[in-house]
């Protein structure tokens, strides 16, 4: 049979500490034939690494990522908020190089108030970064970003929000008894077309194109939805959101705001994703105030892992961990961010043994 190969990228600060709970808990489920024999390769990514060596991405670990595994997982850096010659962000850099066109965070309650995932399309809008710094005639300074929307990136972010809303609903409807408040699929379009509406008119049409490429998308709800408006929504009615597919820079801030509908960026994961690979990476950075402490949550981690073997294909492995951290949860073994005494390592035994 075949062996998974994973890169573990824990890069800086905590995720030194939520990485290996999350590699012991996929270890059980291997342990137990639930998933394939594992080997998990250390790799060298981060800002402490660029201390130490004068490159936060070493060739190595792109080539290891490129050719010689089958997902990864990521911890978390630390960005210097000034800047710093010769550095830059690895995970960026990363999703670039495997072309990881996608970034998917579900953020959901115990008691099942919410229910959401956003579907953020990761390689173009703001962040494709063509900015110019210029002077005025006045000597006064002008800043100027390039913002790009094209038509095929935002149909496949599209396809991709209607594939998992199929797959969120197929779940729901296997489940004996459902938390969840949605009763149909729904993917809601998130956009400013109102006032930029060339660009954001061009992603709203491609969304709409995508929900009628393929037959099966007409069974999923399209909703329209301002993303100024859909903030206000979303911490209102939470429970209306199902899939909410974004441009990277809406789909970016609409996530960490998600984020505050759980309690803790300690709980929230992510994967970075295409076609074929997935690159799971808690949301949360590298918490330099409490690294080092063994107070970390690894529930974001644990999760990011359960969400990448899900994307691979092993959805009763990632759902047995759903389950398991879900009970942990609603428990009293939770570390000081949900406002208990637990230690990450209580927390990773916690879920093991709920497994
Ligand atoms: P952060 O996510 O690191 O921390 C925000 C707050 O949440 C802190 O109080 C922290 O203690 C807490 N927190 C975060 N994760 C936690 C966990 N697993 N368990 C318990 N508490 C947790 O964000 P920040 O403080 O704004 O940034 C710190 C560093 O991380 C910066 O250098 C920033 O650039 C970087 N960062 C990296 C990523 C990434 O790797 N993708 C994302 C955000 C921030
Ligand atoms: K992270
Ligand atoms: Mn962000």
């Amino acid at each position: 049979t075949k062996t998974l190969r994973f890169g573990m990228l824990p890069a800086d600060g905590i995720g030194h500490e939520v990485l290996p709970p999350a590699q012991r808990v996929l270890e059980e489920l291997s342990s137990r034939k639930t998933l394939p024999k594992l080997e998990f390769i250390p790799l060298n990514a981060g800002f402490e690494y660029f201390r130490r060596a004068g490159v936060a991405l070493p060739d190595e670990t792109i080539e290891v990522m490129k050719n010689d595994v089958d997902g990864a997982i990521f911890g978390s850096v630390s960005s210097p908020s000034h800047k710093v010659t010769g550095y830059s962000s690895p995970i960026v850099a990363l999703r670039k190089h495997l072309d990881l066109y996608a970034n998917i965070r579900p953020v959901s309650t115990v008691d099942g108030k919410v229910d959401m995932v956003t579907v953020r399309e990761n390689t173009e809008c703001l962040y494709i970064k063509k900015e110019e710094l210029d002077t005025l005639g006045d000597g006064s300074k002008v800043a100027r970003a390039t913002r790009q929307i094209t038509q095929n990136a935002s149909e496949r972010i599209g396809k991709l929000a209607f594939e998992i809303a199929l797959k969120r609903d197929k779940v729901r409807q296997s489940q004996s008894q459902c938390s969840s408040p949605h009763t149909e699929p729904s993917v809601w379009s998130i956009h400013k077309s109102n006032v930029l509406s060339v660009t954001d008119g061009l992603f709203r049409e491609s969304i709409k194109a995508a929900h009628k490429s393929d037959e099966r998308f007409s069974k999923v709800k399209l909703v329209e939805q301002l993303v100024d408006s859909f903030v206000y929504r979303m911490f209102r009615e939470p429970q209306l959101f199902d899939v909410c597919v974004a441009p990277n820079l809406y789909g970016d801030i609409i996530s960490d705001g998600a984020a505050a509908l759980v309690g803790s960026l300690g709980v929230v994961p992510s994967i970075n994703a295409n076609d074929t690979f997935a690159m799971a990476e808690p949301v949360h950075g590298s918490a330099p105030d409490i690294a080092g402490k063994n107070i970390a949550n690894p529930i974001a981690s644990i999760r990011s892992a359960a969400l990448m073997i899900e994307h691979m294909g092993y959805s009763e492995a990632a759902a047995g961990i759903y389950r398991a951290v879900d009970e942990v949860l609603k428990g009293d073994k939770v570390t000081p961010d949900l406002g208990g005494k637990a230690t990450t390592t209580d927390v990773e035994e916690a879920v093991l043994r709920a497994l």
